[in-house]
């Protein structure tokens, strides 16, 4: 991959739209743009203003009326002189611009490489490149916002005064070294351990942060389990906020496992309804009921739902005998009715037929899955796991020098675990990261991103 080249795609998806953008990165940009375009005056190229101008066919006829955006370099998207070319969203005469950019010099970008060469112009660090995708990925706000704080740099500002620390203590100890010969030591075992404890304590807090921050973009699975009838369907549509699952009043209605996806306080959320437990019946509810222990099995929590308006059953307490390894959530449904049994004291108690006591019910469950409270954009959490497997590496070539000084191996020793510990934490921001790493990350992106 020539990085001097200058470099088109489409930025926006592939298909019609109502507009579509070819974007140029690279020294040739405007010269390109002045060849496949027809300007009604010569371009002054003023950056962060736009021109308009037409894109013609072989013979001089205007095929489309675009605008033309210049930002001039350093301050665009990719550090380099980068133009936007905004047509009417038609697949063939996006596809005929490029093809006209490249006849004139251009090379078709990689993907990712507009926000590689971002990066590798020292525009963003790696975790802001990476937030990129986060942000373009996202499924609800809440993980957009999370994802832009990370790309304007919430996780680098965290890494930075560690990495410092980290540094300082590195070069303390290679000062000791250097003075060895004198019979100065510079660095007793009680100074290192103090310096090193805050270092291991912040990527400790860094690594906490990855559950809260894992939470936002990959959510979790919540399984909706419980007798027959107890209004399992009737609790998914609710949450759900949509008539999605067969209700009725006859019990065993549920057969298979329904599920679908919601977001609650931003955190994306797989529901799943699944068959009412009971005994003896037909081969396809005991179908459906082995599938509803795999539900629970796969879930990160079960909802155990009961129906306070019937009479307690030794059915409903042998259930919860035989789930409480599980952990579930208790739920007493059809609070709207009047009570014929009596909720265990932890039950949250809820009405799906009126919606009563469901906030609540939300609350609860995001409680049990986020005890610590939910990331919040600001607090830099780490989101990737990509950063997170290089903050355990960290972490384990603290622990290992902590060791070191306890059992006063030579500071040689020593340094080699301080940089083990630092490689990874260069790794996530980017200062030293060899290409083939580069390559994945960057590969991952879409063409024109
Ligand atoms: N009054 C009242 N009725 C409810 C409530 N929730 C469910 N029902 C009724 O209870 C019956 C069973 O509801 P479902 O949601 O189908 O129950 P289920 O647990 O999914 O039942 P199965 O799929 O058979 O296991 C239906 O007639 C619902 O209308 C509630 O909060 N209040
Ligand atoms: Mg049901």
């Amino acid at each position: 991959m020539n990085l001097r080249d200058t470099i088109v795609a489409i930025a926006t998806p592939i298909g019609r739209g109502g507009l579509g953008v070819v974007r140029l990165s690279g020294d040739r940009s405007r010269a390109i743009a002045e060849r496949i375009l027809r300007f009604t005056h010569p371009p002054r190229w003023q950056s962060w203003h736009s021109e308009f101008a037409e894109l013609t066919d072989a013979q001089g006829g205007a095929l489309d009326q675009v605008i033309v955006s210049f930002f001039e370099n350093p301050r665009s998207y990719t550090a380099e002189d980068v133009i936007e070319i905004s047509c009417h969203g038609a697949p063939v005469v996006l596809r005929y611009c490029v093809e006209q950019a490249v006849a004139h010099g251009a090379r078709i970008a990689e993907p990712g490489e507009f926000t590689l060469r971002a990066y590798l112009n020292g525009r963003i660090d790696l975790a802001q490149a990476e937030a990129v995708r986060e942000l373009i990925d996202a499924t609800t706000l809440y993980q957009a916002r999370v994802a832009a704080q990370q790309m304007e740099g919430s996780v680098s500002r965290r890494i930075r005064p560690i990495k410092e620390q980290l540094l300082e203590l590195i070069s303390l100890l290679e000062a000791g070294i250097d003075f060895a010969d004198d019979d100065i030591s510079v660095a007793p075992a009680e100074e290192i351990l103090r310096r090193l404890n805050p270092i291991h304590h912040g990527i400790g807090e860094l690594l906490s942060s990855f559950s809260a921050g894992k939470l936002v973009f990959q959510g979790f699975t919540l399984a909706i389990a419980g007798r027959p009838n107890a209004g399992k369907s009737s609790l998914f549509n609710r949450l759900l906020e949509a008539d999605r699952a067969i209700v009725t009043e006859i019990p065993g209605t549920t057969r298979d496992l329904v599920s679908e996806a919601v977001s609650m306080d931003g955190i994306p959320v797989k529901l799943v309804d699944t068959a009412g437990i009971r005994e003896g019946i037909d081969r396809i509810e005991q179908l459906g009921i082995d599938r509803t222990y795999q539900a629970m099995a796969d879930a990160d929590l079960t909802l155990l739902v009961c129906d306070l308006s019937a009479p307690s059953s030794d059915e409903d307490s042998a259930l919860l005998e035989k789930l409480r390894d599980r952990r579930p959530l208790l739920v007493g449904n059809k609070s709207d009715l009047p009570r014929n049994s009596a909720p265990p004291p932890e039950a949250v108690i809820v009405s799906a037929l009126t919606g009563e006591g469901i906030p609540e019910l939300k609350q609860a469950i995001l409680k049990r899955i986020a005890p610590d409270g939910i990331a919040t954009p600001e607090s830099g959490s780490i989101t990737s796991l990509r950063h997170e497997a290089l903050l355990r590496e960290t972490r384990d070539a603290l622990e290992n020098a902590r060791k070191a000084v306890e059992f006063e191996i030579p500071h040689e020793m020593l340094l080699l675990d301080l940089y083990a510990a630092l490689r990874p934490i260069d790794a996530v921001t980017g200062a030293t990261t060899a290409d083939d790493i580069l390559n994945r990350i960057f590969s991952t992106f879409c063409i024109g991103k």
